[in-house]
């Protein structure tokens, strides 16, 4: 092409991350991304490219091979590298540090959505127990898993509104507070993603199936009582502090309203083990913030820094991503006009239909439970709201919505000040009454309940997902 500026690579070598204009090149073409840098998806990550080669990071963070990524870069174009820097035509290989090479190794049964990062759901045998195994708790990684070794070199540090801050080493944490256990569910924006994706239209994100949440009981001590001795006054709170924000040892961060952080029954926790077993790092070794009843998003992993301001987290994953734009809204919203998701909808799942004929009744006790003397389907699965709203009933229909029974809710030994966790339930129905479709919808303690399709709460990120989950009836067997 005439008239476009060409471009050494020394030159572009000069606008690297501590210049003040960042410049990258992607085969011969050159952009300067400089005002990219602030809408990066993945924050200031991006920088580790600039004053160089963009492809071979992308190699790396493949998320970016798609055509609209492309488009934006295009939207930075000012030139075109000079020839006389080619080697074979080919622009010189660059080297980039893979800062996933150090991620852990991961349990073969995770269903893996993308490894690069790692996101990985819990498979649906991993659904059947009240506590997930840890092993198999679902992934949900937006880069890379920080290296932290043993932890003992790990530093929380808290600051207050002020600018004062405090710092707490791991030993600190252990031994200043009192450690509390808690039972939470945890569950991704995106869970049940590719459901909405299908009854509705086009979602962006992971295509999610049933299992992007998992429940466990998490050991730690309250963000309370650590707010507290870093000096925040929690009987006569400051009008100024609104929310805490969290920042993770890679580059994510979210944040919680300060109502919820400093809540003596709302159980937030800094959390160091999972199950009983020291969290995995995966999990957020050596410490992870515990939200319970709130998008799992605000549970920031390998947490290293609190503040408390009068601001939301400046994140891209608080001010963007996880929000619910209408239905009506398209790839490019007004990013502030949605609030950014805290607590978590009514939702449920089917996670396992089990055909027992009338001859092997005898087997099943739960056939006999509901009475039953002929060919019978069992159901399992969940249900949770968020809040702390317990699930008070689940609605099991046969005939696609028509006619409904209810499931038998299972009990279990909870952990905490508010229902943080899922119910497992159960049902048992006669064979003859399954027409094409199994539906579960659960209702909480607040009387809310699920949408019956998921026309009406479409939004283009797929986010909270929450229609009644149907699963075909199986053929006879
Ligand atoms: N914290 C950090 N530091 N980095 C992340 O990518 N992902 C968030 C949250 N905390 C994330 C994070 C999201 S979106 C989810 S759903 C949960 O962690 C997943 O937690 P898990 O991987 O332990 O299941
Ligand atoms: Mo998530």
């Amino acid at each position: 092409d005439k008239g476009e500026r060409l471009i050494r690579l020394s030159e572009i070598h000069e606008h690297g991350r501590n210049a003040e204009k960042f410049w990258v090149f992607k085969g011969d073409r050159v952009y300067d991304i400089t005002d990219w840098v602030p809408n990066h998806p993945g924050g200031e990550v991006i920088l580790r490219a600039a004053g160089g080669d963009i492809g071979v990071y992308w190699d790396i963070f493949t998320i970016h091979k798609k055509q609209e990524v492309y488009d934006v870069l295009e939207q930075y174009f000012i030139g075109r590298l000079d020839p006389q820097d080619l080697v074979d035509g080919k622009p010189p290989s660059e080297h980039v540090d893979d800062p996933f090479s150090t991620d852990p190794e991961r349990d073969k049964a995770l269903i893996v959505r993308s490894s690069r990062p790692m996101n990985a759901e819990t498979p649906a045998s991993s659904l059947q127990t009240y506590l997930t195994p840890v092993n198999t708790f679902y992934v949900r990684n937006h880069l890379w898993v920080p290296d932290l070794g043993n932890g003992d070199g790990y530093r929380l540090t808290v600051e207050m509104i002020d600018g004062e801050e405090k710092q707490y080493s791991m030993n600190d944490l252990r031994e200043k507070f009192k450690q509390h256990t808690i039972t939470a569910t945890l569950q991704c924006s995106g869970n049940r993603r590719a459901h909405m994706t299908a009854g509705s239209r086009q979602t962006n994100g992971l295509q999610w199936d049933v299992g992007a949440i998992g429940t466990a009981e998490w050991t730690g001590v309250r963000l309370r009582d650590v707010l507290i001795d870093a000096g925040l006054d929690v009987m006569n709170l400051d009008e100024d502090v609104q929310h805490a924000q969290f920042a993770g040892a890679e580059a994510y961060g979210a944040s919680i309203p300060v109502d919820k952080a400093i809540d003596p029954r709302g159980d937030v926790l800094l959390a160091f083990e999972m199950n009983g077993q020291p969290l995995p790092r995966d999990h957020g070794f050596p410490l992870r913030v515990l939200v319970p009843g709130h998008v799992a998003a605000r549970s920031v992993k390998w947490v290293n820094k609190i503040t408390m301001s009068g601001e939301e987290s400046t994140s891209q994953w608080q001010r963007r991503d996880y929000k619910c734009f209408g239905p009506n809204e398209g790839s490019n919203p007004d990013w502030d006009s949605a609030r950014a998701i805290q607590e978590m909808p009514v939702q449920s799942a089917i996670t396992n239909v089990r055909q027992v004929p009338q001859d092997r009744l005898n087997n099943s006790k739960l056939a006999q439970v509901y009475g039953l003397e002929e060919d019978a389907i069992i159901l399992e699965g969940y249900a949770f709201s968020g809040g702390g709203r317990e699930i008070v009933r689940v609605d099991i229909s046969a005939d696609d919505g028509r006619t409904w029974r209810q499931a038998q809710l299972i009990e279990n030994d909870e952990k905490g000040a508010k229902a943080w966790s899922w119910k497992q339930w159960r049902i048992a129905l006669p064979r003859r009454e399954a027409m094409r479709y199994f539906c579960v919808k659960a209702v909480d303690e607040a009387y809310n309940t699920q949408p019956e399709s998921f026309e009406a709460h479409y939004n283009f990120r797929g986010n909270l997902a929450s229609g009644w989950h149907r699963v075909p009836v199986p053929k006879s067997t």
